[in-house]
């Protein structure tokens, strides 16, 4: 996979999973945080002290790594949106091209398009990825540095499928939900609960199988058990994570 093709799926996965992160459940590492105009957030690579974010040449919004010392190897920015005419300084519009960048490298940012109020962006920047398993080395490495008893010693011996803390999910989709490795009190929130009824039950599951047969590793842009959101129905890790949420009574009953 391409590392566009691996950022493209994180960000549409996480553009679905943070919006209800951030204004409906705990979890992920943006829980507390009330309802943004925009926001921008990822994980930041080795040296990030700043994270930038500039639209027409002026700074909208940064971000202090540690700021918030929920947000471990992630950065968060809150992007203040605007209407009016003129437009205040410091505001954006939905549709302007920002650029996010880490300390003072703009040449090395990434552009994006913002979106209307409440519009979830995420974008991984300036990360490493040595063992080529789809998970930023920075965040393994919170892993890796979890259990200095363990013999999980560097990001390449984190195994994306494995599930580090216990709680029930896998590192892989920890790692796409925002939340931190070895803290079992934030969890992802519900994929998988078809009916939207607040529970991931046999209903849910009856549409998990019905897809998962028909599509098994093939394309299916519609299916919605994809629950990667990469367009195909496969073992990971569509089956991963709908087997995590089985059982799950926590999912309210309002936001997919
Ligand atoms: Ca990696
Ligand atoms: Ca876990
Ligand atoms: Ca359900
Ligand atoms: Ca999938």
């Amino acid at each position: 996979m391409s590392i566009q093709t691996a950022i493209g799926k994180r960000i549409f996965f996480g553009g679905i999973l943070f919006l209800s992160l951030v204004l409906v459940i705990p979890g992920g590492v943006f829980g507390k945080i009330p309802e943004p105009d925009n926001i921008v957030y990822g994980v930041a690579g080795d040296g990030a002290v700043t994270v930038h974010l500039k639209v027409g040449g002026e700074e909208i919004c940064s971000y202090t790594m540690g700021d918030n010392p929920q947000a471990g190897v992630f950065y968060v920015l809150r992007v203040p949106m605007d209407s009016l005419d003129p437009i205040q300084p410091g505001t954006a519009r939905p549709g302007d091209t920002a650029l996010v960048y880490i300390n003072d490298v703009e040449d090395e940012g990434i552009l994006i398009t913002l979106g209307d109020r409440g519009f979830i962006h995420r974008v991984d920047l300036g990360t490493t990825d040595d063992d080529d398993d789809d998970v930023p080395d920075q965040w393994e490495q919170q892993i890796a540095d979890g259990n200095s008893y363990d013999d999980i010693e560097t990001a390449a011996d984190v195994d994306p499928a494995a599930d580090f803390d216990n709680d029930g999910f896998s590192n892989y989709r920890e790692y796409l939900a925002g939340c931190h490795p070895v803290d079992t009190e934030r969890i992802p929130r519900c994929l998988a609960d078809v009916f939207m009824d607040g529970d991931v039950d046999g209903k849910d599951l009856a549409i998990f199988t019905e897809e998962f047969q028909a599509y098994f590793d093939l394309p299916c842009p519609e299916c919605t058990c994809d629950m990667d959101g990469n367009g195909y129905m496969e073992l990971e890790w569509d089956f991963v994570f709908f087997t995590e949420d089985f059982g799950r009574t926590d999912c309210g009953a309002t936001v997919r």
